[in-house]
């Protein structure tokens, strides 16, 4: 152990990458502080003190969705079941308006894949936001939207993607990840396109010059093997394309949903994760950690164990929620630059890009 700990450091001061199986044996390892030092020194020669957030909001239009993933408590088979919902363009509207009069400078917005809605309706909604509050910026949809919406309208997801960036689309969160090897996506999320398809489309997108954050969910049946598998796709997508802002681990929330025995994830698992990820993915400048999934304490603590990103105000936010997620539905900026400064660290507002807008 000791001689895999030194090997690491010399290799985070040397700059070189980890191998496979260090990322493995990291895991593995039951020594939680020695991976967290490690990995806080990797984010040190990053991004030093800071660390940062933004003020955004999460609109989750609908939750009617074709694919039913066993994990998702959100979706909903149509309108008519109980929960299930869609909302209008002027609701829809409205929350951006709210969002931009709170200050917000993002909206993050995802949904089911709905089987009625045209491919226009997204479009309408980019432009109709971009037309009300120009100001804000759209992150919306990922992957699996760009795939189903090329499905829907036999276009390629290059057209797709170009469409929606003309109608307002300015970039993309990392969700549909989920964990890339298909023996787990058969459990999880058999419906869902395989992660060979995430990574294909996430390639074609970053080739579109919009920019992406990438998710991996854990803690549902998935083995330390296959969390590296994904973090290695990952990287290597990232040697490509150099299109990924952040890696957001989702700590899994088991509250109704249909993965069998699935106990969700302690505080010791999320942090070593946060950290490995940090180690690992050498040319991912951003490590964050969603507080939504992760509770407030462990985000805090997850500072110090080589995280520097904390999400944003959120405001309102169903997939965790409806999950069991004990986490408030909003953050206000005073609470979140509290509990960075209260972690011996640096509070800098971003924006989606990372430019950074006021640091406290
Ligand atoms: O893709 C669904 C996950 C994702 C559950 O890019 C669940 O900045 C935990 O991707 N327990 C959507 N996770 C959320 C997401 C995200 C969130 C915050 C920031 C960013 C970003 C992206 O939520 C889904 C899925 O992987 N999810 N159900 C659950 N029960
Ligand atoms: Fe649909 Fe996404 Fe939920 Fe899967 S995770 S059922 S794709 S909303």
């Amino acid at each position: 152990m000791i001689n895999l700990f030194k090997n690491i450091r010399a290799k985070i001061e040397a700059r070189t990458r980890i191998s496979d199986d260090e990322a493995l044996a990291l895991f593995e390892c039951d020594d939680l502080l020695a991976v967290g030092e490690l990995a806080a020194l990797a984010n040190w020669r990053a991004n030093g003190v800071k660390v940062y957030f933004n003020v955004n909001r999460h609109i989750n239009y609908s939750n009617i969705c074709v694919n039913r993933c066993t994990f998702c408590a959100f979706s909903r088979e149509h309108e008519d079941e109980d929960g299930g919902y869609t909302l209008a363009i002027n609701d829809i509207l409205k929350r951006a308006a709210d969002a931009s009069a709170a200050g917000a400078t993002e909206i993050h917005m995802v949904g089911g894949l709905h089987p009625d809605l045209p491919f226009d309706f997204y479009l309408e909604v980019m432009a109709a936001i971009k037309a009300d509050s120009p100001e804000l910026h759209i992150k919306a949809f990922t992957a699996v939207e760009i795939d189903y919406f090329a499905k829907l309208t036999g276009q390629s997801p290059v057209d797709v993607i170009a469409e929606l960036k003309a109608a307002g689309l300015d970039s993309m969160p990392g969700g549909g990840a989920e964990i890339f090897a298909p023996e787990v996506r058969k459990q999880i999320c058999p419906e869902k396109i395989t992660g060979e398809r995430w990574l294909e489309v996430t390639e074609q997108i970053h080739q579109t010059g919009l920019k992406t954050n990438a998710t991996m969910l854990f803690g549902h049946v998935e083995t330390y093997a296959d969390r590296v598998d994904h973090l290695a796709r990952l990287r290597q997508l990232q040697d490509r394309t150099g299109g990924f802002q952040a890696f957001i681990p989702l700590a899994f929330q088991p509250d109704n949903t249909r993965v069998p025995g699935a106990k969700g994830v302690g505080g010791v698992d999320a942090l070593k994760t946060l950290a490995v990820s940090r180690i690992y993915l050498d040319n991912f400048r951003h490590i964050k950690a969603y507080w939504v999934m992760l509770g407030l304490k462990v985000s805090q603590v997850s500072l110090a164990f080589g995280v520097n990103d904390i999400d944003g105000t959120v405001v309102e936010e169903q997939i965790g929620h409806d999950a069991g997620a004990d986490s408030p539905q909003q953050l206000s900026k005073d609470q979140l630059v509290a509990l960075i400064h209260k972690a011996g660290k640096l509070p800098v507002e971003r924006d989606t890009l990372y430019q950074e807008l006021r640091i406290y």
